[in-house]
């Protein structure tokens, strides 16, 4: 590769930061059963562990996203224990993941619950998570909301928008100044007739009614599987409405596979839409990028290290693209060349370079093999199988 290509990916990489779920270390599942591993993580401390030894050989991971309901199990409490988490391991809280799915109370909804006590509650979890948020100075707020409904006729759509737009609203009305409220979609799952925040639109409405703080939240998994992900990238930058992403692959729909698996071409794609913008603007774009994966099958940490290296190629690789190069052939119409040049940077193999970048950072060239020859696995293995194997519960 040439000099001004390599430095491209240098400069591409030094800035690149990926946040890890702290979920993606636990035990998950189907619907249909759960694969215990015997080296998942159970506790807070065992994630922090985990996610830690996962930045210790990227060195792009300093941050991991918290489910409060999951690792907070004391609530405002917990922020002492996950504060002396991080300094054990190296790795410091993310963004902060309120939970308003998995209550029973929830049946009905959270924010969009017909019962006023109901969205009360939702709304006072809500504001403890932004409590535990500022207290362990962490900037994102991450609204993910399982409320919909399953028959049509059931549920009153409209209502439940101004239920959600004064709850989102007052939410907005408890952040500190620094802080921001991400606001993901999806459009279906667990409801299967209507979901309140289906899509881009309904969350950047919805981002755009609870205040200048509150940016939309793109979960790469969260589409109908013809949808044009990057061009939705690409009208919430121009729109200055782009918070962050939850980075996953999928074949299907939220299938939470790991990064890159299915359809590398479109996550290079969104990378491409986000270093054009900046580059035609000349400004960094605000973006968190996180990871939301949680296969049951792959070694938790393992799948982890392969989507965070993922990442690092594909982000590389669109670093590649020639701004100036583009500009003028989508001004000349010159098809074939404008398609050309996102295509052969794709083709390019970065990871030669890649290497080279780690070396210079004093980072393994390759993390996977370094992860398994370094024996971690083999201790977690022997002292958490006991528990595990007695431990059938999803995620937590
Ligand atoms: C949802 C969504 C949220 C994640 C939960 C566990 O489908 O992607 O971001 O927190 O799953
Ligand atoms: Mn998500
Ligand atoms: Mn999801």
């Amino acid at each position: 590769m040439d000099a001004p290509k390599s430095e491209k990916i240098f400069n591409a990489l030094e800035s690149f930061r990926i946040e890890l779920p702290s979920w993606g270390f636990a035990n998950t599942g189907t619907r249909f059963g759960k694969f215990i591993q015997p080296a998942a993580a159970t506790t807070t401390d065992e994630k922090f562990s985990d996610a830690g030894q996962v930045h210790l050989l990227t060195g792009v991971c300093p941050t991991v996203a918290l489910h409060v309901l999951w690792d907070c199990p004391d609530g405002l409490r917990s922020t002492d224990d996950i504060r002396t988490f991080a300094d054990h391991y190296g790795v410091l809280p993310g963004s902060i993941n309120p939970n308003l799915f998995q209550d029973q109370e929830y049946k009905y909804g959270s924010f969009g619950n017909p019962d006023p006590a109901i969205r009360q509650r939702a709304l006072q979890h809500t504001k403890d998570s932004i409590e535990i948020a500022r207290r362990l100075h962490c900037r994102d707020i991450s609204m993910w909301f399982a409320d919909g409904s399953n028959y049509p006729g059931t549920a009153n759509i409209r209502q439940r928008k101004q239920w959600f737009t004064e709850g989102l609203q007052e939410s907005h009305r408890a952040l500190s100044p620094g802080q921001r409220l991400l606001i993901e979609y999806k459009p279906f799952e667990p409801a299967f007739y209507h979901t309140d925040i289906a899509d881009w639109g309904m969350s950047l409405l919805l981002s755009r009614a609870a205040g200048p703080q509150a940016k939309v939240l793109v979960d790469t998994g969260h589409h109908y599987a013809a949808q044009n992900i990057e061009q939705i990238v690409a009208w919430l930058l121009s729109e200055d409405m782009l918070g962050g992403f939850h980075f996953n692959d999928r074949r299907y729909a939220d299938d939470d596979l790991t990064l890159g698996s299915i359809d590398p071409y479109q996550v290079f794609r969104i990378f491409h839409e986000i270093r054009y913008c900046e580059w035609e603007t000349g400004k960094r774009a605000d973006i968190a990028y996180m990871i939301d994966q949680s296969h049951n099958l792959k070694g938790k940490i393992e799948a982890m290290i392969q989507t965070v290296t993922m990442a690092q190629e594909l982000f590389s690789k669109a670093a590649l693209v020639d701004g100036r190069q583009l500009a003028a052939a989508q001004k000349n119409c010159d098809l074939v060349r404008a398609e050309s040049l996102l295509q052969d940077a794709f083709a390019t193999d970065v990871r030669p370079t890649i290497q080279e970048w780690r070396e210079s950072k004093g980072l393994p060239s390759n993390p996977l093999e370094a992860f398994r020859q370094s024996g971690y696995l083999e201790r977690i293995t022997k002292e958490r199988a006991a528990r595990n194997s007695r431990n059938v519960s999803s995620y937590a």
